[in-house]
C-alpha cells in the first residue's frame, strides 16, 4: 500500500462499515476536486480485484451532506432506468444499517461508490472528443429533462445565483476579515465594471424569462469519464451540485473548463483566452443534443452563459481569497487570488469575442 498514506487504518475501517466484499490491497489518493477528499481503494475478493472510490464529504461546503446522497440515489436511478441514454452513472453502497452513506456525528460524511473503469482528462485537443463532450451534456440535460425538480433539496443555497454571490462578495469586501482587499483593487474593479452584465441571467430567471431545469451546475471536463480505449465520453460523475438550475450555466462551465487556452489556475494571464475552434467543437455537440428543448431566450444566452459562469467562479474564488481561504483547496498561498486573475483574463477574452461566438452558436442552431 501507498506509504504515504498516513490515515489507511482510518480509511479501510471506514469502508468495512459499507456493505463490499474482500480485502483491501491498495490505496490511491485522487487529488482532482477542490472541494471532497476522494480515495481508491482496491480490494481482492477471493482473487477477483474491484475498486471503489471512497469520499469524506466537505461539510463545510455541504452543510446537509444528506440531502446530496438523496438527490444523488433519486438522479441516478433515474438515469439508469432509461433505456436511451448510453452512459454509466454512479452506483453508491448502503453500509450494514441500510443507508448510502457513513456519517459519525462528529462532522466526519463518508460514501463509497463503484469505480468506473475509465481514464479522465483535464484538457483536451481532440475535437472530435470535445464534440463527444457536448454530446454527453446535452444527453445527461435530455435524461433529466422530465425528473421532478421539487424532489431535490438545494444543496447548496443560490449556488449559481450570480447576483448573490456578488453581493456575498461586496460584503466581504467591506469587512475585509483577513487585511487582504487592498491587494486586490483591480480585481474588485472588474466586477464592479462588468456586475450589470454578470446579473443579466439573474435578472431573466427571476422575470421568468428562462426556464428552470434541472442541471449538473459544475460541469467541468474532468468531471466526465473517458473509455480507455476509444477516449469517448462514458460517465458524468460528480452529482452533489444536481439542483434546479439554468441550461446555459451548463454549458457555459463546461465552456469555461474545456475551451480555456490555459489551466484554470494559470499564472500568466497573457496565455488564457477562449479558443473559439474549441468552443465551436463543443458547442456543435450540446446544440446537436438540445436545440429541440431550449427555448429562443435560453440559445441566445448561451454565450452570456459561459461569461457569467467564468466571472461567477472569479467571484467565488475571489471571495474565498478575502474571507481566508475556508472554501477551496489551495495548493499554495495565494492561490485563490491566482485562479480569480486567471477566470477574470478569460472572462474578458469572452466579452471581447462575445459578437463571433454568438454567431457561432447561431450558425449551428440553425
Ligand atoms: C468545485 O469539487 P469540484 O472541483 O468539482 C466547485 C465548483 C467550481 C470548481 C472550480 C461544490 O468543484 O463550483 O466550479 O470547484 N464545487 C462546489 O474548479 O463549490
Ligand atoms: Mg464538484
Amino acid at each position: 500500500m501507498d506509504s504515504i498514506l498516513s490515515n489507511e487504518k482510518e480509511l479501510t475501517d471506514i469502508a468495512s462499515l459499507f456493505q463490499i466484499k474482500g480485502k483491501c490491497i491498495n490505496i490511491k489518493v485522487i487529488t482532482a476536486g477542490n472541494i471532497n477528499a476522494t480515495y481508491r481503494l482496491d480490494y481482492d475478493d477471493e482473487g477477483e480485484v474491484k475498486s471503489y472510490i471512497l469520499q469524506k464529504v466537505n461539510t463545510y461546503v455541504f452543510k446537509s451532506p444528506e440531502q446530496i446522497m438523496s438527490n444523488i440515489s433519486l438522479v441516478t436511478s433515474h438515469i439508469l432506468a432509461k433505456d436511451d441514454c448510453n452512459q454509466k452513472t454512479l452506483v453508491f453502497h448502503n453500509t450494514k444499517d441500510g443507508r448510502n452513506y457513513y456519517d459519525d456525528g462528529e462532522g466526519n460524511f463518508w460514501r463509497i461508490c463503484d469505480n468506473i473503469d475509465s481514464i479522465s482528462l483535464d484538457s483536451c485537443d481532440d475535437y472530435n472528443v470535445l464534440e463527444a463532450v457536448g454530446v454527453a451534456f446535452g444527453e445527461f440535460q435530455n435524461a433529466l429533462a422530465d425528473f421532478d425538480a421539487s424532489k431535490l433539496f438545494e444543496t447548496i443555497h443560490d449556488f449559481h445565483n450570480t447576483k448573490s454571490r456578488i453581493e456575498n462578495l461586496l460584503k466581504d469586501i467591506d469587512e475585509d476579515p483577513c487585511n487582504r482587499v487592498s491587494e486586490v483593487a483591480d480585481e474588485i474593479n472588474f466586477v464592479r465594471e462588468n456586475m450589470e452584465l454578470a446579473c443579466t441571467l439573474t435578472n431573466m430567471l427571476e422575470a421568468g424569462e428562462l426556464p428552470l431545469r434541472v442541471t449538473h451546475n459544475d460541469t467541468k471536463f474532468n468531471n466526465v469519464l473517458f473509455d480507455k480505449v476509444t477516449k469517448y465520453p462514458i460517465a458524468i460523475i460528480d452529482l452533489d451540485t444536481v439542483m434546479p438550475g439554468l441550461a446555459m450555466h451548463d454549458f457555459g462551465d463546461a465552456v469555461r473548463f474545456a475551451c480555456s487556452t490555459a489551466a484554470e489556475d494559470e499564472k500568466n494571464t497573457d496565455i488564457v483566452s477562449i479558443d473559439v475552434d474549441k468552443f465551436t467543437a463543443f458547442s456543435k455537440g450540446f446544440i446537436s443534443k438540445t436545440c429541440k428543448s431550449l427555448t429562443e431566450n435560453e440559445i441566445n444566452t448561451m454565450v452570456l452563459g459561459a461569461i457569467t459562469i467564468t466571472i461567477e467562479l472569479g467571484v467565488r474564488f475571489l471571495d474565498d481569497y478575502i474571507t481566508g481561504d475556508k472554501y477551496f483547496k489551495t495548493v499554495y498561498e495565494g492561490h485563490n487570488l491566482i485562479r480569480t486573475r486567471c477566470q477574470f483574463a478569460l472572462a474578458k477574452d469572452m466579452i471581447a469575442k462575445r459578437a463571433m461566438l454568438e454567431s457561432i452558436v447561431k450558425n449551428i442552431c440553425k
